[in-house]
């Protein structure tokens, strides 16, 4: 038989141990980060409190191919304006990690968090409420950093008929959007696998500055803030610091006043003068030019009642199997018929093969030693026969048909793969049935064993 050689191409080098990437889970309420966040970590992930405050962020490291990553569920937040001093160290966080910048130094509760600033951030969005959650991206696209958006909650849009265009949101924002169910750990993989891409390609969105007439506006302000001293100072994107100003942002505004008091009134000045060539208040200006460019992406990416993508056999399978309570009775079901036949293929198989072998030897009554021996030794011989070929040939064949089929093993995934073939599974490729079970049933078995060095917990995507 002729041997075939595929070569892989590996992309290195691997981001794993201390290059391993850090991820942080950002959004408002409710979009599902801590949900998410629990389907890819195993039973003890590391949690804290952000220095100073009563909010509480998770972290945990997970598998991803080859490289690894240690994700970080940070508190919600609902934007990067006029935060309350809590929200504010989630949002000092995502600038500075575990150093503080010289603005920052003289503050009493130390680094925000005990890890360096994330490499990536994954939005968690409400599909369902898609427009004020693309608010905070255009925000958040101001911090600089690659990000990638989980487009969470899509089995309610799907219920609501909400059709979303990726592509096109993907386009716009200039960034990857994968749609996710994180209740049921549905598109987990190919989320972290789009952010594993994301980091490598070092892609970061464009910074989504305010609409043409606030720029010329503050063009003179623009210029007198593009100063090195100052972004060294706060170690924040020039156009997020010139949005925190002009929106009049307490903790920016102060921390200006504190460090450079002798830049501070020309600054002041320089804002009066953008803000009367604008029809209402500076702040004002710039939460409704946000709002208006989020609803013109929301527009452009939204459609009502379109046909549902997917809804074939394979979705409504996954609808039975994957729901809380239906799935459960569902796996239960499909393991039953699954031990019925191999019993059946059992008891065809001994009668054909173990049965034929004792009955051949039946007559066989020997009165030497040796020949009582043999019989021994033969009578032991047909009973691994009756044991390894009933029993052992239908598993294995199960196990490897599940094991090569992992994309259509939806309906009989959870049973099959609980009893036989879960490490196989999500060690060679993991279908989303796969880690929507992981997502289920925690602690996992393939997982649990195996945390990865120097992390609370590890699992693998
Ligand atoms: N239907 C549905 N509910 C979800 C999904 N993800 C999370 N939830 C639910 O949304 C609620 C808020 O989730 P949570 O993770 O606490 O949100 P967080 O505030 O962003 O951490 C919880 O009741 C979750 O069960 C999803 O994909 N689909
Ligand atoms: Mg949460």
């Amino acid at each position: 038989m002729p041997i075939i050689e595929t070569t892989v191409p590996l992309r290195t080098p691997l981001l794993r141990g201390k290059r391993r990437l850090r991820i942080a889970l950002v959004g408002m309420p409710n979009a599902g980060k801590s949900t998410l966040f629990n389907a890819v970590s195993s039973t003890s992930p590391h949690t804290g409190e952000l220095a100073g405050t009563h909010r509480t962020f998770g972290e945990c490291t997970v598998q991803i191919g080859l490289d690894e990553a240690s994700v970080i569920d940070l508190p919600s937040i609902r934007s990067l304006h006029h935060l309350a001093p809590d929200d504010q160290t989630a949002l000092k966080y995502l600038l500075w990690g575990d150093e503080r910048p010289p603005v920052s130094a003289h503050e009493q509760d130390g680094p925000p968090a005990p890890f360096a600033p994330p490499d990536l951030i994954i939005q968690v969005v409400d599909a369902t409420r898609l427009e004020s959650h693309l608010e905070l991206t255009l925000e958040l696209a101001q911090l600089g950093r690659p990000m990638v958006i989980a487009l969470n909650m899509m089995d309610e849009a799907w219920k609501k008929g909400l059709y979303i265009n990726l592509k096109a949101l993907s386009t716009m924002l200039g960034m990857r959007l994968v749609p996710t169910v994180a209740l049921m750990g549905k598109g987990i993989s190919e989320l972290f696998t789009a952010a594993m891409e994301t980091a490598r390609d070092g892609t970061r969105p464009p910074p989504q500055p305010a609409s043409q007439h606030i720029r010329d506006s503050l063009q003179p302000l623009s210029r007198a803030m593009n100063r090195p001293d100052l972004l060294a100072a706060f170690r924040v994107p020039h156009l997020m610091l010139l949005t925190q100003f002009a929106a009049g942002d307490r903790y920016f505004q102060d921390e200006l006043r504190q460090h450079f008091p002798q830049l501070l009134p020309e600054f002041e000045q320089l804002r009066k003068e953008a803000a009367l060539k604008l029809p209402r208040p500076l702040p004002e200006e710039l939460h409704a030019d946000r709002h208006h460019r989020a609803a013109t992406l929301y527009e452009a990416g939204m459609r009502m009642g379109a046909p549902h993508l997917g809804r074939g056999l394979r979705f409504w399978l996954d609808e039975l199997f994957l729901h809380p309570q239906w799935g459960l009775i569902g796996s239960l079901a499909v393991f039953a018929a699954v031990l019925f036949v191999v019993f059946e293929v059992s008891a065809w198989l001994d009668s054909v093969t173990a049965a034929r072998l004792v009955s051949a030897v039946s007559e066989w009554r020997p009165d030497s030693t040796a020949g009582i021996v043999s019989r021994a030794v033969a009578d032991g011989l047909i009973g691994l026969v009756g044991i390894v070929v009933p029993y052992m040939i239908p598993l294995v064949f199960c196990c490897w048909w599940h094991w090569r089929r992992p994309a259509s093993c939806s309906a009989l995934h959870s049973s099959l793969t609980v009893v036989f073939t879960k490490s196989a599974c999500m060690a060679e490729s993991p279908c989303h049935s796969c880690l929507a079970s992981a997502a289920m049933s925690r602690p996992f078995p393939a997982q649990a064993g195996r945390p990865a060095a120097g992390s609370a917990s590890s699992r693998r995507y």
